[in-house]
């Protein structure tokens, strides 16, 4: 699962990179030119209550991978838009973080002069709506030419199919939130639009900001509505310094500051609930691990991820939900209660299942 994290010039992009993923990476930000990349750990209580519960020898999280290209750069002569190098980098991810700057620092004026979310928000979004437009555009051009020599049915699904897609693109509108049939939505993930990805947008405050956050929150309200779109809010500089605290000093941080969880918790829940993922859990004496699944994964698919052998040879799953573990206080306890069952290779996983996979290759 990948993430790329995008915005305007200084908006904060590496300082929320780093807070994410613990790298430092300003000593090496030699160019603009230059992509981060890094693994954030997908912070999860019911796991970590598990492992207090179970006593493996490990604790194994689910984890997002993050990708911080360069901002958006006005070139000299060519206008505006984000280099074709940093294009590439975010075509091939799962979602977008667009990092939009609402803190006030003399040190660090805005690029536009000013700072307004809103307007950010939309620069940005029109730069990935170009981008798409002229993929539909160029495929247009060779699908219409391929179809004057031989009519094939499925270039002509695809010309009718990207002929929609354009006229959304020219109203300027993003692809993503268009309601497809089901082979369409297969058909358009080979295409890597921008537009079309999930994006989380992190309006990047100030310190003295943080109790208004509701307040700011609400002015996105609309942005916020659209599909396969979520915004969150934080202080990138402060949830820096919250990151690099070990566990004791960051609870009284976050007492001070009169918040449950850092914020970038927050955030790294919201990057994996806008992709539809729901978690899963196994344990044993070894470990205890969460694993990332869609919505509306059977228990054979789910099974998968853990190993194919698990996959190919499923028998049935041991299932019981994690709030009836955590309140029956273990698995004799969910065997007399008979929240502990067998379930067949079609269940489908809910949020928060432990599973135990009985399988035979
Ligand atoms: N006051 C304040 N400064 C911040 C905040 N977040 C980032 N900064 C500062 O803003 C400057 C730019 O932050 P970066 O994280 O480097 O921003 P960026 O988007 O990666 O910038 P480029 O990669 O150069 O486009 C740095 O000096 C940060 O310390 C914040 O929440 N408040
Ligand atoms: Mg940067």
């Amino acid at each position: 699962m990948e993430i790329g994290i995008v915005g305007l010039p200084f908006s904060g992009k590496t300082t929320l990179f780093s807070t994410l993923t613990g790298l430092d990476v300003s000593m090496s930000h030699s160019g603009k030119l230059e992509t981060h990349r890094g693994i954030a750990w997908v912070p999860d209580s019911r796991l970590d209550k598990l492992t207090e519960l179970v006593k493996p020898k490990k604790q194994v999280n689910t984890s997002i991978e993050y990708i911080e290209v360069g901002g958006l750069e006005t070139h000299e002569g060519k206008g505006k838009g984000f280099d074709p190098q940093f294009l590439a980098v975010l075509k091939t991810t799962d979602a977008l973080c667009l990092v939009v700057q609402a803190f006030q620092d003399e040190t660090v004026p805005h690029p536009e002069g000013s700072n307004d979310p809103l307007r950010d928000i939309h620069s940005v979004e029109s730069e990935f709506i170009l981008s798409d437009l002229a993929i539909v555009e160029n495929r247009l051009l060779k699908l219409e030419k391929q179809i004057m020599q031989r009519k094939d049915e499925e270039d002509i699904r695809d010309r009718d199919m990207l002929t929609k897609f354009k006229e959304i693109l020219e109203n300027e509108k993003p692809l993503r939130e268009l309601q497809l049939p089901e082979d369409e939505a297969i058909r358009i993930r080979g295409f890597q639009f921008l537009s079309a990805k999930p994006l989380l947008v992190v309006v990047n405050y100030e310190e003295a900001d943080i109790s208004r956050e509701a307040e700011i929150l609400e002015q996105l309200k609309m942005i916020a509505d659209k599909p396969k779109v979520a915004v969150t809010g934080l202080c990138a500089k402060i949830e820096l310094e919250i990151s690099q605290l070990d566990d004791d000093d960051q609870q009284i941080f976050l007492e001070d500051l009169k918040i449950e969880q850092p914020a970038f918790h927050k955030l790294i829940q919201k990057s994996y609930d806008l992709q539809g993922l729901i978690s899963f859990f196994t344990m044993s004496e070894k470990e205890c691990h969460a694993w990332a699944i869609p919505q509306g994964t059977n228990a054979q698919r789910a099974a998968g991820t853990i190993h194919s052998d698990m996959e190919r040879g499923f028998i049935r799953a041991e299932v019981v939900h994690f709030d009836d573990f955590a309140s029956s206080g273990g698995l004799a306890g969910c065997r007399e209660k008979g929240t502990l069952r067998l379930e067949g290779k079609d269940y489908i996983l809910k949020d928060g299942d432990i599973m135990q996979v009985r399988f035979n290759v």
